[in-house]
């Protein structure tokens, strides 16, 4: 069993990054994401997130406060627990930032313009089916 080509396999599920050099808006990376069976990644663990951090030096992953301010939900519409994971004085809206990315360098989040381009990771189910 194994993911899709240009899929990685990681803990069950599995994972595609952008091409490299390619970027794209929070919301377009997010319709590529769905366009391949898939979502933006929503890493729940420091594993998740290690993984789904290494594919570019900054990556769209599937969270945003778009809906409502300062309430932050995962693309599958639950709403984030405290995981520990935004970088030191982050989310800080700063102008207006509703979308999430994650830097490989630090595995940490920040709230940056959904309108920004950013390499992007997707995930999918894994082999199984589910998880
Ligand atoms: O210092 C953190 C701060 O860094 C940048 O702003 C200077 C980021 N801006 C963009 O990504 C556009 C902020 O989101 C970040 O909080
Ligand atoms: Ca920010």
């Amino acid at each position: 069993a194994s993911c899709l080509p240009g899929w990685n396999l990681h803990n069950n599920k599995c994972y595609y990054y952008s091409p490299k050099g390619k970027t794209d808006t929070w919301e377009n990376s997010r319709a590529d994401c769905l366009a391949r069976g898939g979502d933006l990644a929503m890493p729940k663990t420091q594993d998740e997130l290690v993984f789904v951090s290494k594919g570019n030096s900054y990556s769209w992953i599937g969270l945003s406060d778009k809906l409502q301010e300062g309430v932050w939900q995962w693309v599958d519409g639950t709403d984030l627990e405290d995981l520990g994971f935004w970088k030191e004085g982050e989310p800080n809206d700063q102008g207006s930032e509703d979308c999430v990315e994650v830097s490989r360098s630090q595995v940490k989040w920040n709230d940056a313009p959904c309108r920004n381009k950013f390499p992007w990771t997707c995930e999918a189910f894994g082999p199984g089916g589910s998880n």
